[in-house]
């Protein structure tokens, strides 16, 4: 049974419960579920057909997948429109709260591997991946349907897998049965469920998903998403809960560009940080648990706020620059709590 808080019923879009995110990884009937045109029915004995730029098109099985060499990799995942109702004005967009958020045990092959089979030329830019589901959108002509073009570097990194489990089962319909790729570090977008093309191209890919959704629109001008800004979360205590005087704050943080080398804890407005101790991160490509005991110095309401910093030096901010989409919201949360129980 699916344990989701659902945003929208058709097409289905739901977001992890905030309890479920407590876990070093998301069960799949608490992982969120984004989808833009609902669930294609594919064939159990589906194919997948690999061509443009390459030397060796063919067509792949699924199940001939499961003879070449598996990877098993465990990844955060994060819709890029997740905090979007934090963003003021509202932006336009799926009200993703806190919950467009996941971590997820990916089985599959890696697509180099795939890649490496048909030849990918050497003037290829990008890897085109095509999915099943389609449809009309208000602000393009014709059928539209789910594809991503990724950088050829990015389709060519042994994490990046085509992916035919999750959590060590087969994938479910609604992510992505019976093959989906799962981009480590990227925002979810890039991860296209239902896949059934792989295509090396030589220009840019310049599809729906790829100019007009999942683009930064700024005033300097548009720029695709790509990697996971770094962000933290507050897991425990939860926002509103009635503590005592000694609490151990604790939650995950994450980045796509380097590994979290540093949370922050503020326990009021203004600018005092404390540092907080980091754990080992779940994977090299998940989130990194974080914790600090803190005592309280009187009854009352405290503001909690978890600052992270990556390996780049990238820190939260405060305030995201807003884009009309309402994207990559990795702006500082806070939660409140009553100190009552002294
Ligand atoms: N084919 C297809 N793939 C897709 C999408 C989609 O609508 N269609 N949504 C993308 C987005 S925006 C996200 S955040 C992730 C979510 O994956 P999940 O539903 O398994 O959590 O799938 C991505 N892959
Ligand atoms: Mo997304």
């Amino acid at each position: 049974m699916s344990d989701l808080e659902v945003i929208r019923a058709d097409p289905y879009n739901a977001e992890t419960p905030e309890r479920a995110l407590s876990h070093a990884t998301t069960p799949e009937p608490n992982a969120y579920v984004r989808t833009n045109f609902g669930v294609p029915s594919l064939r159990a004995e589906h194919v997948i057909e690999i061509g443009g730029a390459v030397n060796n098109p063919f067509t792949l099985a699924v199940s001939e997948l499961a003879a070449m060499p598996q990877r098993t990799i465990v990844a955060t995942m994060e819709c890029a429109g997740n905090d979007r109702l934090g963003m003021h004005p509202l932006p336009t967009g799926e009200p993703w709260q806190h919950g467009a958020l996941s971590t997820i045990e990916w089985s599959g092959v890696s697509l180099a591997d795939v890649l490496a089979r048909a030849g990918v030329h050497d003037n290829a830019v990008e890897i085109l991946v095509t999915a099943a589901d389609s449809g009309q959108r208000d602000d393009a002509v014709g059928e539209v349907r789910f594809a991503r073009g990724l950088p050829v570097a990015d389709a060519m990194r042994r994490e990046t897998l085509l992916a035919t489990m999750m959590n060590g089962a087969p994938l479910s319909p609604h992510h992505g049965a019976p093959v989906r790729l799962a981009v480590p570090g990227w925002y979810g977008m890039a991860s296209v469920k239902w896949v059934t093309r792989i295509d090396a191209i030589t220009q840019p890919f310049t599809g729906y998903f790829q100019r007009q959704r999942y683009v930064y629109e700024l005033p300097s001008g548009v720029v695709p998403v790509d990697r996971m800004r770094v962000k933290s979360i507050v897991t425990s205590p939860s926002d509103g809960a009635r503590v005592g005087r000694n609490i151990t704050v604790r939650g995950w943080a994450w980045s796509g560009n380097g590994p979290i080398t540093r949370v922050e804890l503020a326990v009021d407005g203004g600018d005092s940080w404390q540092s907080t101790t980091l754990g080992k991160a779940v994977s090299a490509y998940a989130w990194t648990p974080w914790h600090v005991q803190i005592e309280l110095p009187r009854k009352g309401r405290f503001v909690l706020r978890s600052r992270a910093t990556d390996a780049t030096g990238a820190s939260q901010p405060d305030t995201v620059e807003w884009n009309r989409l309402g994207y990559g919201n990795n702006a500082v949360r806070h939660i409140a709590i009553d100190a009552d129980m002294l």
